[in-house]
């Protein structure tokens, strides 16, 4: 396939996007990452899914945490916690340096998606990362305490708040970042990462023209289950199912993308689940253990969307 465009939050989604980024031609891959965890910490501009993207693909990611970087220190943090600073979003030393340079360059007027373009190319990693898009998208959680900002409820709280529903504020002036639409209509597969439909995809959704692009593509759209045996590998999928009243399972999650979704890629655990559904499905291992896993699985998903095209 010569040109693969791929949707993804962080973690999961990002070990997907690797086994892509390996398996396509370089260049062949554009990520278009999730917005609405952005926010403003400490002075700085933090794109939590863009820099899990970039650590991941660059092979420079914490595997123990999923986000930051492998070998990190956390002096930065250790210092401010001594002076009495805001300690619950932990930044890690070398990290600090992509959200100071993020920050200096759109001071400057740079744009974000450049902005990501040159800090992802000054890492080796020959795929697109583009926010979905520049303008502020930021999810607010409902929940029984009341409405949260997404890092207080995810990282702050825990995601201990029962969840009512979602918000991504500033979605109807976002317009797509330069390069998404593009990428979209000129691609020959669309990948739905294994993340999670309501904090990491919903708010790449809620861009108009992102949502529109999509609606028209003649490219098929696969999305890859993030829900495994009604279960999520990691994060709080599964619990959002349940607390939104819906059933954490791969139908659920085929109903989430209903009009958009062409195939979805189930785990073997859910193979009997498979002929319920309504739309074409490829079963296999979906858990990505190793770079083994996240390639064959980007392969088999690539594979399947093949032989998708043209229905
Ligand atoms: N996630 C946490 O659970 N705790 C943290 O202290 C934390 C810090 C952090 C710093 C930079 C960064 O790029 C990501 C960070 N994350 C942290 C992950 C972040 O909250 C993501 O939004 C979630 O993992 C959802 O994708």
């Amino acid at each position: 396939m010569t040109a693969v465009v791929a949707l993804s939050g962080g973690i999961g989604g990002a070990k997907l996007a690797l086994g892509l980024d390996r398996e396509l031609a370089p260049g062949a891959l554009t990520v278009v990452a999730n917005p609405g965890d952005d926010f403003e910490h400490l002075g700085l501009t933090i794109c939590p899914d863009v820099d899990t993207l970039v650590y991941t693909l660059a092979e420079l990611a914490n595997p123990e945490l999923g986000w930051g970087r492998r070998g990190e220190t956390w002096t930065f943090m250790e210092v401010l916690e001594r002076l009495g600073g805001e300690t619950w979003f932990r930044l890690g030393d070398g990290d600090l340096a992509m959200h100071v340079e993020r920050t200096r360059r759109l001071a400057a007027g740079e744009g974000l998606a450049a902005i990501t373009a040159g800090l992802a190319s000054r890492l080796g990693i020959a795929s697109r990362i583009l926010p979905a898009t520049e303008q502020r998208l930021r999810t607010i959680v409902e929940t029984t305490d009341g409405a949260l900002a997404f890092q207080h409820y995810f990282v702050r709280l825990r995601c201990a708040p029962v969840v009512t529903g979602f918000r991504f504020e500033g979605a109807e002036r976002a317009r797509a970042a330069p390069g998404v639409v593009e990428a979209i209509d000129g691609a020959d597969a669309i990948v739905v990462c294994p993340s999670n439909p309501f904090i990491s995809i919903d708010p790449i959704l809620a861009v108009d023209d992102v949502r529109a692009a999509l609606e028209r593509r003649r490219a098929p759209l696969v999305v890859v289950s993030p829900v495994i045996g009604g279960d999520a590998v990691k994060g709080p999928t599964a619990k959002m199912f349940r607390e939104l009243g819906l059933e954490s399972s791969v139908g659920e999650v085929a109903r989430h993308y209903a009009g958009l979704v062409d195939g979805l890629v189930i785990d073997e655990a859910d193979a009997a689940l498979a002929a319920e559904l309504a739309v074409p499905t490829l079963v296999t291992r979906t858990l990505m253990r190793d770079l083994d896993d996240r390639r064959r699985l980007a392969r088999e998903t690539l594979d399947f969307a093949r032989s998708l095209s043209g229905r």
